[in-house]
């Protein structure tokens, strides 16, 4: 058996927490040979809740889960983390203008970006689930300046999983068959999924592709407007699938990426592609040894350029405005 992990989720007692714990506890994040140590955060009218979920936890009996802690006291709960899942946020309630909402989640993330950077290890990785993921990963790592910035990062796998699935569906070919997709930018409906270095098996995927209007017309709107027409056919926004990307994204970072693949994170850009320097932007990376690089030398077409340049244009508003609110 391995040392085990301490691993945090916060918004443990929410919907996508309740899919997320029990991959956690049987071991789909770090492997069969790791034990886990989760730490689960709530607000605290939630605590209640988080208690039975800690029971149905308690009645899997999973051989990996060690221990559970609960609380509502960040600094308590990140106390010596390996990895933090921030899923807890603030959704836009009726009313709430955009601003009202980058308001109250640069609350949460700065208060939790100075919690992890108080106490949590050293090897801590994070990524943040919760909306608007970029912005908030932005805040958290701003809060955290003893923690190297790149260990911040937010979750687009899922529109990359979105993605994958979507162009595996237009060429009728299996999803294992389809490498190197890639999202760019922001995680919201300004996001650009790229197939232009995409593969179905060893063919690239944009020559596969009979007409590439439907890249416009179809493929995009669909990935980007997921999210919508998952809350419109359901009634609740997506939660399982969200919580299999989370477990995708990080299991990938620690124990590294498919060979001769990539994989889509937001993480603090380089100044690579053009991205500004900071921004928590979405790129193709490759995960190895428990480290991620940003994969370099790809070709972009104007049809990219322009897509990447108006969602990182969105990253760099929203930067803006949670400076002016003081959380930078
Ligand atoms: P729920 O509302 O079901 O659960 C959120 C939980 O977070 C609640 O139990 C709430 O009490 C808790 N919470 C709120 N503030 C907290 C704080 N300061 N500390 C600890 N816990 C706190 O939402 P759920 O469906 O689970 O979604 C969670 C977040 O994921 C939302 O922000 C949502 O927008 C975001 N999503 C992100 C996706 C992505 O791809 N990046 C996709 C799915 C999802 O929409």
């Amino acid at each position: 058996m391995n040392t085990p992990v301490k691993v945090a989720v916060t918004g443990a007692a929410g919907q996508i927490g309740y899919s997320l714990l029990f991959r956690i506890a049987s071991g789909q994040l770090f492997g069969p040979q790791t034990p886990i140590q989760l730490r689960l955060l709530e607000i605290t009218p939630a605590l209640a809740a988080l208690e039975g979920v800690v029971m149905e936890l308690q009645d899997g009996a999973y051989p990996l889960l060690d221990s559970i802690e609960i609380g509502d006291q960040a600094e308590r709960v990140f106390d010596g983390v390996n990895a933090a899942l921030l899923v807890g946020a603030r959704p836009r309630g009726p009313g709430m203008e955009r601003r009202d909402l980058l308001e109250a989640n640069g609350a949460i993330f700065s208060v939790q970006g100075k919690a992890l950077n108080a106490v949590a290890a050293d090897d801590v990785k994070i990524v943040v689930t919760g909306n608007p993921a970029n912005t908030n990963a932005l805040i958290a790592l701003s809060n955290a300046p003893d923690i190297p910035a790149e260990r911040f990062t937010a979750l687009t796998r899922l529109d990359h999983n979105r993605a994958i699935a979507q162009l595996a569906a237009k060429l009728d070919a299996p999803v294992r068959e389809i490498s190197r997709m890639t999202i760019w930018g922001n995680h919201s409906a300004s996001q650009y999924p790229d197939i232009f270095h995409a593969r179905v098996g060893l063919e690239n995927a944009a020559e596969l592709v009979d007409d590439l209007t439907w890249l416009e017309t179809d493929f995009i709107p669909t990935v980007a407007n997921r999210g919508a027409a998952i809350i419109a056919a359901r009634g609740s926004s997506s939660a399982a699938s969200a919580a299999s990307a989370t477990i995708d994204h990080l299991h990938d970072w620690a124990l590294g990426s498919a060979a001769d693949d990539w994989v889509s994170m937001a993480v603090p850009s380089d100044g690579s592609y053009g991205v500004p320097q900071g921004l928590v932007s979405s790129f193709p990376c490759i995960c190895r040894a428990g480290e991620y690089e940003i994969v370099q030398g790809l070709e972009i077409n104007d049809f990219s350029r322009s897509r990447i340049e108006a969602s990182v244009a969105e990253l760099a508003e929203e930067q803006r405005a949670v400076r002016a609110l003081g959380f930078l």
